[in-house]
């Protein structure tokens, strides 16, 4: 039999053109794939996307810039997040708005001292009337940071991810795609800011520093590597590096087979991990990073990165051993891992939630204590199970509650663990959802077809595994090693 998919658009083409001249294994496993799609290969790796369809009020921001234009003095304060697509959406907002001459300093908050949001004590003295609060990957629910910025007069432009959680802060506008849902949704932060700003300004949009950031940051956020986010990365895969910063360049050099096929959570060991985020990691230098162009400091210092890492893993796997002892029995009976620990170093719940995810193919919820009693939680999740969702449904109980439907975070006051731990485990039995999902199978053939041939629809990662196969009763996981893809016996889902 014989497919033919038509329409691949001219835009694909100048990526690495990978919707072209699919083979018939691969157009199999994108058609169980996509079942509903008249046209799986679209919906696999779709043309340009028209950003505005998806994200609103980008004429808001539009007139603000051109506003600010017309202000003497007036700058852009570009709030972040700390982590990597918060990072590399300053590394965005940075590269494109100073290249179109105005002015904008970065903030950086600090997940180790700082609650989550828009704190005006980092904006005090800093932020003027008449200058322009922009955010990146933060700020959908900042109400008081951003009503505060409103009151000193200044211009609110909200850019974010996260799940909404309402009340909405009253910023001039609040570009958030899960406002308008599926596909615009996948994006990272780092990719909202891309999209939005790219759309203002069109010749930023083939930088090929500003593509590997926003591969980078997207990669890093576990977003599903699904529709416009698949677009991105195979602009990314066909980028001209010849002209890329020293920093930028060392990132692509350890990217694990950037130029062949490549699976996201090799990127996250081999690059996200390094620089680590919250206790003693890079992410603090990583912005720095990414602009530096001397080709020795950098090395230097992605060498100290590699050592703190070395020291963090170290830590990790010692985390790693208490959680495994300590996880919840009854918990375990709703396919949730419940893990409690005292003196959880900062950023380290989240890896920590996700190494457990990946060990036991389910969601993850670690809980810790602050030194203020504050109970701080950091949530991961697989299969269906929406952990924003999740997390944002026991809000009238928790302080803060917010993330995506993958990787998501709380905080609660006023309560000890063991009445945290009844809420999280009576809910979940109410909370519709399979926590444990059942190892993938795209294809049953009677013999192993070439794993080269299913390697072509790589990059895999969140929501778009790496195809597995059963043959004479066996599951066959493609892999994707050094030495080339191959294939292995396994229930993994390879995400
Ligand atoms: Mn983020």
């Amino acid at each position: 039999m014989t497919d033919t998919f038509s329409g691949i658009p001219g835009s694909v083409a100048e990526g690495k053109g990978h919707g072209r001249g699919l083979n018939e294994s691969a157009l199999r496993v994108l058609r169980k794939r996509f079942p509903d799609s008249s046209d799986p290969v679209l919906e696999w790796l779709p043309p340009r996307p028209d950003w505005t369809s998806g994200l609103n009020d980008i004429a808001v921001l539009e007139r603000e810039i051109a506003r600010l234009r017309r202000t003497p003095g007036a700058k852009i304060v570009l709030y972040g997040h700390d982590d990597m697509d918060g990072i590399t959406g300053l590394f965005v907002g940075l590269r494109i708005l100073r290249g179109e001459g105005l002015t904008a300093i970065p903030v950086i908050p600090n997940r180790a001292t700082e609650n989550y949001g828009i704190l005006p004590e980092r904006m005090e003295g800093l932020l003027a009337a008449g200058d322009l609060l922009l955010t990146v990957d933060s700020g959908c629910s900042a109400v008081e940071g951003v009503q505060w910025a409103v009151d000193r007069g200044a211009g609110v432009v909200i850019t974010d991810h996260h799940t909404l959680n309402p009340p909405l802060p009253p910023a001039d506008a609040l570009i958030d795609p899960q406002l308008s849902g599926f596909p615009a949704t996948v994006l990272a932060g780092c990719g909202v800011l891309y999209a939005v700003l790219t759309e203002i300004f069109p010749v930023w949009e083939d930088d090929a520093q500003l593509l590997a950031a926003v591969a980078l940051g997207t990669i890093s956020d576990r977003v599903p590597l699904l529709a416009w986010n698949r677009y991105l990365l195979d602009r990314f895969g066909g980028i001209d590096t010849s002209r890329l910063t020293e920093g930028m360049r060392h990132l692509l050099e350890v990217w694990p087979n950037r130029t062949g096929a490549w699976s996201a959570s090799t990127v996250r060991q081999q690059i996200t991990s390094v620089i680590g985020k919250g206790y003693n990691s890079g992410i603090h230098r990583i912005l720095d990073f990414m602009f530096c162009d001397r080709r020795e400091p950098c090395l230097d210092e992605w060498n100290e990165m590699l050592d703190w890492s070395e020291t963090r893993a170290q830590l990790l796997s010692e985390l790693l051993n208490r959680a495994m002892q300590s996880k919840d029995p009854q918990a375990d009976a709703f396919g949730m891992i419940l893990v409690h620990l005292d003196e959880i170093p900062p950023g380290m719940g989240g890896t920590l939630a996700s190494k457990l995810s990946r060990i036991y193919r389910r969601g993850s919820i670690v809980v810790t204590q602050r030194p203020d009693g504050t109970l701080v939680g950091e949530a991961r999740s697989v299969g269906d199970w929406d952990m924003a969702r999740f997390l944002v449904s026991l809000r009238k109980v928790f302080t803060s509650a917010g993330g995506h439907v993958r990787a998501a975070g709380f905080s609660a006051d006023g309560m000890g663990w063991p009445q945290l731990r009844d809420l999280l485990i009576s809910h979940m039995s109410g909370f519709p959802t399979s926590p444990v999902p059942e190892p993938h199978i795209d294809l049953e053939l009677p013999v192993l077809p070439s794993a080269a041939d299913l390697a072509v629809l790589a990059p895999f990662g969140p929501d778009f595994p790496p195809p597995a196969v059963k043959v004479n009763g066996m599951r066959y996981l493609l892999q994707l090693n050094s030495g080339g893809p191959n294939w292995c016996i396994s229930e993994d889902s390879g995400e």
